[in-house]
């Protein structure tokens, strides 16, 4: 069985994985450019050839590609390849607009499972681990990706999908379940489950890695007490291949992203300009080694900083901070950015559980914020004058961090719908 901790990747001097990626990048420009008429017209309207491309130091050249150009293409104008070499699509939750389709060959199928796998090791796990996945399965990234990576370090992999909590609690004490794959929100669930029940003493997972969604570290602090485990961040998308894009290690300060597959950017997200290492922006990924679906300079929408301090557990590639929200998904309050991480963060901080639902509206042409947040069992009251009181400290809290008035509506436990995936903590109704 292959050990995907692979060193001699992981630890490459700055020096070859700069070299890795000058070589890739302009193969890459180079196959985009003779197989991708869509992508081949927007370097055209630019003035550039492949020739342009010498190396990572000419990437800026290149032209931006967003969501837009993905739904415009749907669903083969992005295909690199022949049809006839893909092996599998996933595709987005997207629930507005067009689908985003992602193709992949074996060869993609291969390298993305090795970034998972690369993930699983980072968070500990070995041949004796017990795997239990609890992403969704199918068109969503999550459950595959991980059960691929799974194999490959050669888990004893549990394909449990998402849902059927009471299914996943049997596996997990009957198995032995060592390391839970699920949405951070999923996690919580479950946890809160293992508490109610008191099955804590009859389960053994020792970690957790959990993506697809923005969590905080207050949430993390929470999962990891409640479980008694160690909880590790990855991040990916679709678009890209899905999870393992990056991933989190021992040290647990940001995500190592797998720059022998993927250069990242920072950008401003309003002006395109590249910013320097350490600013906080939007995370642009090329993709140089993926064959059926190649991005270049693919824009997430997901703002980020890059760091390349030395990390502790010897890998160099560079890291990504925990996304601080979207900026599509950023909301704007009264002209005022507000990202969910922050509300999520004031709620946790104040001794609440990430239970929560911000609602945004519009009344008398100006902007409104709600936040539903329900009470723990511990801290719950049906008296007025106790819940009047508690919500007002929350409304010090959120307006110390956001700098504008948010009301709040304390609510019972258990009085927000629960989701086995991702999380539904936005309701904007000026947008319906
Ligand atoms: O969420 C892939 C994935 C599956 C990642 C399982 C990690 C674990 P999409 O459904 O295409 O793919 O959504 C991608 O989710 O642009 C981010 O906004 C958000 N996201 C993913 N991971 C994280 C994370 C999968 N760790 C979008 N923290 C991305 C915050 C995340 N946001």
């Amino acid at each position: 069985m292959a050990n995907y901790y692979q060193p001699e990747i992981e630890t490459a001097s700055p020096q070859q994985l700069l070299a890795w990626q000058n070589e890739r990048l302009v193969k890459q420009v180079q196959h985009v450019w003779d197989n991708v008429p869509y992508y081949r017209k927007k370097m055209e309207e630019k003035g550039l050839t492949p020739a342009d491309i010498q190396g990572v130091e000419d990437l800026k050249k290149l032209p931006f590609l967003s969501k837009d150009d993905l739904r415009e293409a749907y669903p083969y104008g992005l295909l690199a390849v022949p049809q006839s070499e893909c092996v599998r699509i996933h595709s987005t939750s997207g629930t507005t607009g067009k689908r985003v389709v992602a193709f992949y060959t074996q060869h993609d199928v291969d390298l993305w499972e090795d970034c998972c796998a690369r993930a699983i090791v980072a968070a500990g796990g070995t041949k004796e681990d017990v795997c239990h996945i609890a992403y969704g399965y199918g068109l969503f990234t999550g459950g595959s990706g991980m059960h691929g990576g799974s194999h490959k370090v050669g888990c004893l992999t549990l394909p449990l999908s998402s849902g059927n909590t009471d299914r996943q609690l049997q596996f997990m004490t009957d198995l032995g379940s060592t390391i839970l794959c699920c949405t951070p929100s999923y996690a919580a669930y479950l946890a809160e489950n293992i508490h109610e029940r008191g099955l804590r003493d009859q389960i053994k997972l020792k970690a957790g890695i959990f993506g697809a969604e923005a969590w905080s570290e207050e949430m993390r602090e929470e999962i990891q007490n409640a479980l008694g485990i160690k909880a590790y961040d990855i991040y990916g998308l679709t678009e890209t291949s899905g999870p393992g894009v990056a991933y989190e290690c021992q040290e647990q300060t940001g995500m190592h992203i797998n720059e022998d597959h993927f250069i990242a950017e920072i950008i401003d997200p309003n002006t395109g300009e590249v910013l320097p290492e350490g600013s906080k922006g939007e995370l642009v990924f090329t993709s140089i080694t993926k064959q059926a679906f190649p991005l270049l300079r693919y824009r997430t929408r997901d703002i980020c900083v890059l760091s390349r301090k030395p990390c502790s557990c010897g890998r160099t590639h560079v890291k990504m901070s925990k996304p601080m929200g979207r900026s599509d998904d950023m909301l704007i309050v009264k002209g005022v950015n507000v990202f969910p991480s922050q509300i999520e963060a004031v709620l946790l901080e104040e001794g609440y559980p990430a239970n929560y639902q911000i609602i945004v509206d519009r009344v008398n042409h100006s902007d409104t914020l709600e936040v539903m947040v329900e009470m723990t069992p511990e801290n719950f009251s049906d008296s007025l004058a106790k819940i009047t009181s508690m919500e007002k400290a929350l409304v010090s809290a959120l307006k110390a961090m956001l700098g504008i008035y948010a009301k709040v509506r304390l609510v019972a436990p258990k009085t927000i719908a629960r989701s086995e995936g991702k999380a539904v903590r936005i309701i904007d109704k000026r947008k319906i």
